[in-house]
């Protein structure tokens, strides 16, 4: 967004009430790098963010309807604080700028945008998979989503799989139809694409071949001491997989005792989400089975694990995606996960292994790494033997063709492959003649139609209309 003239809105963070005096400031500043602050209160980040938001959509979204909550409280706080972003997207917008509206947090705000401007370009991106019908249909509030992300002109998804269960939804639950990825709502033409996320690659790969990141390979070598060098790097979060995956792990050294001693596994995990309850107990039962694995295989000198629970700095990251042997990453479901792709974008002189759960968005691109099915414990087994044993030639020619596929839809392709699909809707609509009406067209044409004392009704059945009507 720097790049382009763009204006990036959302919340900065802090409780309205404590930036009461600094508010001017802050938006100031923030203007200054093209930012402009959406403004709440803790009250409300509490009820929005933590419970509609983490509580329901999140584990939902995901395929944990057990963990799901469904407060009418949160819904409507929800409901607000979408309109407190409208408000502020009202605020700044002009004729002639096209709106990208991101992710879960903000699915009833393309609705409400097109509600209060005249004629807008609105796009959506989901960072998180959209599940199926059977899932998406438990949530109470499913037609007002599915509403307020059919205010958009292009809604966006990593995988096919997510834009088929949007498809799905939208006709099942709101009776659209759509035809060539186009789906025709009462007042609007909402276009559904895939856009798989990509990396900076150049970014990993360049700091990666840094003398700084030459360093800090040097000072890890001093512990991992040639050992072979297992990484997993995730946000703390029950959607990651950690406890399958350390489960996964102590099984591997269980049936493989010869590993033992000659192997080093880094998990890095990232706080997140503090506040709710079910993230501060994720992270009790980590620390226990990361103590207990420790404690079973451990000797003096060698700690099978390492465990970081804390975000490190990005030549620390890029380090040790250089010089992990395997990367192991299975989530039980991620919309894409880019960790996945920043480490084989940052294997610049030794090679690896991408070992990936197929639940991951990642994995319908990535398809050279081996995938595994992380329900399945003795596939996670297997595919960390044959990760450790693969020969590097194998390593090198996977590794080529899926750095290939990185390099060419990057971070950047992506966002310009959004836009530029974002503005092909207007010129298809143009080419179609197809004619959209505006919330104020609308409701002055419902009024002539009540008004009138004579009304005429032509139906449409796939066509007949024309030669009808040119007679
Ligand atoms: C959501 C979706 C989707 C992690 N630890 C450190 C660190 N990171 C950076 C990684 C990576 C990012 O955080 C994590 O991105 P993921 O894609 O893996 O996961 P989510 O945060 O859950 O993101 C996901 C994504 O949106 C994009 O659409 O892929 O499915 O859930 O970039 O590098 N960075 C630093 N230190 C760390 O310790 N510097």
């Amino acid at each position: 967004y720097k790049t382009s003239d763009s204006l990036w809105l959302g919340w900065p963070g802090i409780d309205r009430k404590n930036s009461n005096a600094d508010r001017e400031e802050i938006t100031q500043r923030l203007l200054q790098d093209h930012c402009y602050p959406v403004f709440l209160s803790q009250r409300e980040v509490d009820e929005y963010y933590n419970k509609f938001c983490s509580a329901t959509i999140w584990p939902l979204f995901h395929y944990f309807p057990q963990y799901a909550t469904y407060s009418p409280s949160a819904w409507q706080a929800y409901e607000r604080a979408n309109r407190t972003f409208c408000d502020a997207v009202v605020d700044v917008w002009q004729q002639g700028d096209a709106i990208w509206v991101h992710d879960f947090h903000l699915m009833l705000l393309p609705r409400m945008l097109r509600e209060r401007l005249q004629d807008p370009l609105i796009g959506f991106f989901l960072h998180i998979p959209f599940p199926s019908l059977e899932i998406y249909r438990l949530l109470p509030w499913r037609t007002q989503i599915l509403e307020g992300l059919m205010g958009a002109d292009l809604v966006g998804f990593h995988t096919w799989d997510y834009a088929a269960h949007f498809l799905t939804s939208t006709r099942y639950l709101l009776g659209y139809d759509s035809s060539m990825g186009r789906i025709t709502g009462p007042d609007t033409i909402t276009k559904v694409d895939v856009f798989p996320m990509g990396i900076d690659y150049e970014r990993f790969a360049g700091t990666a071949s840094t003398r700084e990141v030459d360093r800090e390979i040097k000072k890890l070598e001093e512990s991992f001491q040639s050992r072979r060098v297992i990484l997993s790097v995730d946000r703390l979060d029950y959607t990651k997989g950690i406890l399958r995956r350390l489960e996964a792990f102590s099984t591997f050294l269980e049936e493989n005792p010869d590993y033992r001693e000659k192997l080093t596994y880094v998990v890095v995990v990232v706080p997140s989400r503090i506040g709710v309850a079910r993230y501060a107990l994720l992270k009790r039962q980590i620390d226990e089975m990361v103590g207990a694995i420790n404690g079973k295989y451990g000797s003096i000198g060698w700690a099978p694990i390492w465990y970081i629970y804390r975000a490190i700095p990005f030549p620390s990251l890029v380090a040790l995606y250089r010089r992990a042997d395997v990367a192991l990453i299975t989530p039980l479901r991620d919309g894409m996960n880019l960790v996945a792709k920043e480490y084989l974008a940052s294997k610049v002189d030794r090679p690896g292994v991408l070992i990936l759960s197929e639940t991951a968005g990642s994995a319908k691109e990535l398809s050279e790494a081996l995938i595994v099915n992380v329900n399945n414990t003795d596939d996670i087994v297997a595919a960390l033997k044959e990760a450790l044993q693969m020969s590097e030639a194998e390593q090198e020619e996977r590794l080529r063709i899926l750095q290939r596929r990185l390099r060419r839809y990057t971070v950047k392709r992506w966002a310009q492959d959004f836009i530029d699909t974002l503005e092909g809707t207007v010129k298809w609509r143009e080419e179609m003649g197809a004619h959209i009406l505006g919330a104020q067209a609308r409701r002055r044409m419902i009024k002539s139609y009540q008004q009138a004392q004579r009304r005429l009704l032509l139906l449409d059945y796939d066509g007949m209309l024309a030669p009808f009507s040119t007679r």
